[in-house]
């Protein structure tokens, strides 16, 4: 280990942030660029299935509230792939491997949202499940990634309320409502579930992510947080999680749930799920189509730096 390493170690260590001009080992840099590339593609993804409501919300202020929503996905989206630029990665990059299928996004996205409760559930239950990894990640040891959660956190919550506030009218409503409601709750439990990722006795990048502090609990230790967490606010709703094998363990004050669908998960993890296709596809016309736009920019950016460095000589 050389003094860098060295370095880099103690500093892990003692809990002192890493920072963008810090030397790090290539291996932690490259985990970094990974998970917050994805997360950033995930939070870009995310606004398409909500998105697709923004038109048939059901009253003007939900439709006010969703597009706001949607608008800070695509701002955490920008905070993100800012700290992945931190450590070198490049945007155009990420993009063009995002839609060549190379790079991840959370599998959560690739489920439709076949009614308006679904709106509600992604709310309710997606910004639920995100926040409870996100809350763990402002600690997370990569200064520019802990900042941008603390800020994501502030938004995420927000957007859960609004989610289980929205859930909460619908289960007090009429019969058919309560119904979509149930609906809702029964497609978007278990692949909420997914998004924390294998178990942890699968999941390949784990070990090493908690040594290095960019993960501070495990995937299952969040997963069992999110259900502590969300069973009774289920039951509060008057309705029921699709899981006939829950049960609350009164020995260890946890929820016990049933066996996650891990051959799902793989599935869609691997462009094989309901919305893949279309996902991807989106991304891809909005890249294309915005092509004009970042040139635009790229040039007026360009022009404007050579007038400062003219006024300044
Ligand atoms: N979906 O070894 P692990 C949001 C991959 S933001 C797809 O356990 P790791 C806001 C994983 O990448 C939601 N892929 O991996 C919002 C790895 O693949 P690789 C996104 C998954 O990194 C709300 C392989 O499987 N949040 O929702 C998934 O240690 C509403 C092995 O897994 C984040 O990204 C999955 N569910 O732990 C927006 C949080 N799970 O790269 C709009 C940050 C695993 O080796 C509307 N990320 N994989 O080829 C993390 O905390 C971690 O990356 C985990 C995975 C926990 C997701």
């Amino acid at each position: 280990m050389d003094n860098n390493d060295q370095k880099f170690e103690q500093n892990i260590a003692n809990e002192i942030m890493i920072e963008p001009r810090d030397d790090m080992p290539m291996a932690y840099r490259k985990t970094l660029i990974r998970q917050i590339g994805q997360h950033a593609h995930s939070e870009v993804v995310g606004m398409l299935p909500e998105g697709n409501w923004i038109t048939r919300a059901p009253t003007l202020k939900r439709k006010a509230v969703l597009m706001a929503k949607v608008q800070d996905e695509a701002g955490h989206g920008l905070y993100l792939y800012s700290a992945a630029e931190t450590l070198g990665a490049d945007r155009d990059d990420m993009m063009d491997k995002l839609i060549a299928g190379r790079m991840k996004y959370s599998s959560i996205f690739n489920y439709p949202t076949l009614s308006w409760a679904d709106v509600a559930a992604i709310g309710w239950l997606v910004d639920g499940a995100a926040i409870v990894n996100q809350v763990a990640l402002c600690r997370t040891s990569y200064g520019p990634y802990a900042r941008a959660m603390v800020r994501i956190c502030k938004e995420e919550s927000f957007h859960q309320r609004q989610g289980f506030e929205a859930m909460m009218v619908m289960a007090q409503g009429s019969p058919e409502q309560k119904q979509m409601a149930q609906d809702a709750v029964n497609r978007y439990w278990w692949p909420a579930l997914m998004m924390f990722g294998p178990s942890d006795d699968h999941s390949p990048n784990s070990a090493q992510s908690m040594a290095w502090k960019i993960k501070r609990f495990s995937n299952d230790e969040l997963r069992q947080k999110f259900v502590d967490n969300t069973v009774p606010q289920v039951l509060h709703l008057g309705l029921e999680v699709p899981d006939p094998d829950l049960k609350f363990n009164q020995d260890t004050g946890h929820y016990e749930y049933g066996e996650v669908n891990w051959q799902e998960l793989n599935e869609v993890i691997a462009g094989r799920g309901p919305c893949n296709h279309e996902r991807i596809e989106a991304r891809r016309k909005a890249w294309e189509g915005g092509k004009w736009v970042r040139d635009a920019a790229a040039i007026y950016a360009k022009k404007q730096q050579a007038l400062q460095q003219s006024k300044v000589a």
